[in-house]
């Protein structure tokens, strides 16, 4: 659908950027919806010319909230091509690349290659030479400092592989209002491949652990921004008790093949369920440190959130800031891709994924009427620790017109997904609210 214009009126700008700035104001200027100061639902006038635009009735109209930009018109158009990659990832930046995937390409069980988002704070390495790629592990709390070569790594250690889930810490952010600065995700900064690798723990042991250790932090081959070799791109790391789970990796290849290039090869960490900045890629060493981790990214507000929930667009203290552990219940409806026309007298299948940091996702529930009522679906058990799980819905439509599916996981411990965004953070992290689709029932 075309942005620039809607409802037969010219929107100067992106419907998106209106929504941004003020997203009652926007119902008014795009569909003349105003809101009902009681419900906070927009009056029948605005959307009935919403529906116009929509091209269909809105059928669940009185319980969509104000201020909420239409599915059908949500989705970007821009696509850029990055080499080795799907044509369809949409690239958010160019220096550093940083590239997302498309929600609807997002719908196979196990993310392949060619759609691992990319996320890149520094240059990649440009040349890696293989023989003579290294790995030091050190700090204040290893009993022996050792470097291994590639080869070694690959002898000296058991082989694992686990499916992992990988979400940057701002997936989400474009949400956000205040806007946050940084890469404006939408929903595409996650993958869930097969990663293969040794053991974090196995690694570790084999040097050696003191009883002063409390966190690991990593260093790569990837060069700042700036060119200044003294500076790193980015250092970050996990506590001890994440760095001894069983699916901690210090992986070489993800879905049965090398690493690709802007994913970290030849060699990286993968840590699944937490911001996907802890996994280090390029990776050449491992601090065993006595103290928390204190390397580029993992001070001031990188990566952390207000330790107390705060009003949107508080300037908050570093010191009162929170480093994010793991992340929060998530999930996606990839499966068919927003804006699909469908035929009333047909069943509709919805299909999608979800997960949590460190927990599992116990329960599935879509809505086609805006949260009014829920319907349980069934969801698949993770195939490992830290692995995205499987959502599939048979739905039917009571008449036609327009709805939108909305999506909710729930965690085993009972917290579901936020159907509007949740707490507002100086960085835009953690954006968990449900995802939708758009749905023209003929
Ligand atoms: N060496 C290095 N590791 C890194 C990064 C980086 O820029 N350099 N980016 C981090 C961030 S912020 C994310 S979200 C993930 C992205 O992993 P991917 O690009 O393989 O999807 O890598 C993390 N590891
Ligand atoms: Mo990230």
């Amino acid at each position: 659908m075309d942005n620039k214009k809607i409802n037969n009126k010219v929107v100067e700008k992106g419907i998106r950027e209106l929504y941004q700035k003020d997203p009652i104001k926007a119902d008014l200027e795009v569909f003349g919806r105003t809101t009902d100061p009681v419900s906070r639902r927009g009056f029948l006038t605005g959307l009935s010319a919403m529906g116009a635009a929509l091209g269909a009735e809105v059928v669940f109209g009185r319980f969509m909230p104000s201020g909420l930009i239409p599915a059908a018109f949500a989705s970007t158009t821009d696509d850029f091509k990055i080499l080795g990659k799907h044509p369809g990832l949409v690239v958010l930046n160019d220096r550093p690349v940083n590239a997302e995937v498309p929600v609807h390409l997002l719908n196979e069980l196990i993310t392949p290659n060619n759609k691992l988002f990319v996320r890149n704070n520094g240059i990649p390495p440009e040349k890696v030479d293989l023989n003579n790629w290294t790995l030091t592990i050190d700090g204040e709390s290893v009993k022996t400092s050792k470097t291994f070569t590639l080869a070694e790594l690959k002898r000296k250690f058991k082989h694992y592989t686990y499916q992992l889930t990988l979400e940057c810490g701002g997936n989400g952010r474009s949400e956000f209002n205040p806007p946050a600065k940084g890469n404006q995700w939408s929903t595409g900064a996650v993958s869930c491949a097969q990663w293969t690798g040794v053991r974090l723990k196995d690694v570790l042991e084999y040097c050696g652990i003191n009883d002063d250790a409390v966190y690991i932090g990593y260093h790569s081959a990837d060069a700042h921004l700036s060119g200044d070799p003294t500076k790193e791109a980015i250092s970050r790391g996990v506590p001890m008790n994440k760095a001894l789970e069983n699916e901690s990796l210090i992986a070489w290849a993800v879905n049965g093949e090398d690493i690709p290039m802007m994913n970290g090869y030849p060699l990286r960490l993968v840590f699944g369920g937490w911001p996907a900045s802890t996994s280090g890629k390029w990776l050449t060493g491992i601090s065993i440190r006595d103290r928390i981790h204190d390397g580029k990214k993992m001070t001031g507000k990188a990566y952390r959130t207000p330790c107390k929930p705060v009003d949107p667009g508080t300037k908050v203290a570093d010191s009162d800031m929170c480093i994010i552990e793991n992340m929060p219940v998530k999930s996606l409806v990839t499966f068919p891709k927003s804006g699909v026309r469908h035929q009333l007298k047909d069943k509709f299948i919805a299909k999608g994924h979800a997960w949590v940091g460190d927990k599992e996702v116990a329960k599935m529930h879509v809505s086609i009427d805006f949260g009014q009522t829920w319907q349980k679906v069934e969801i698949s058990k993770p195939v490992n620790r830290n692995a995205w799980q499987h959502w599939e819905a048979s739905l039917t439509f009571p008449q036609s017109g327009y709805y939108e599916v909305w999506a909710k996981a729930t965690d085993s411990d009972g917290v579901s997904q936020p159907m509007v965004l949740p707490g507002w953070n100086p960085k835009g992290y953690l954006n968990n609210a449900c995802h939708r689709i758009a749905v023209q029932v003929v």
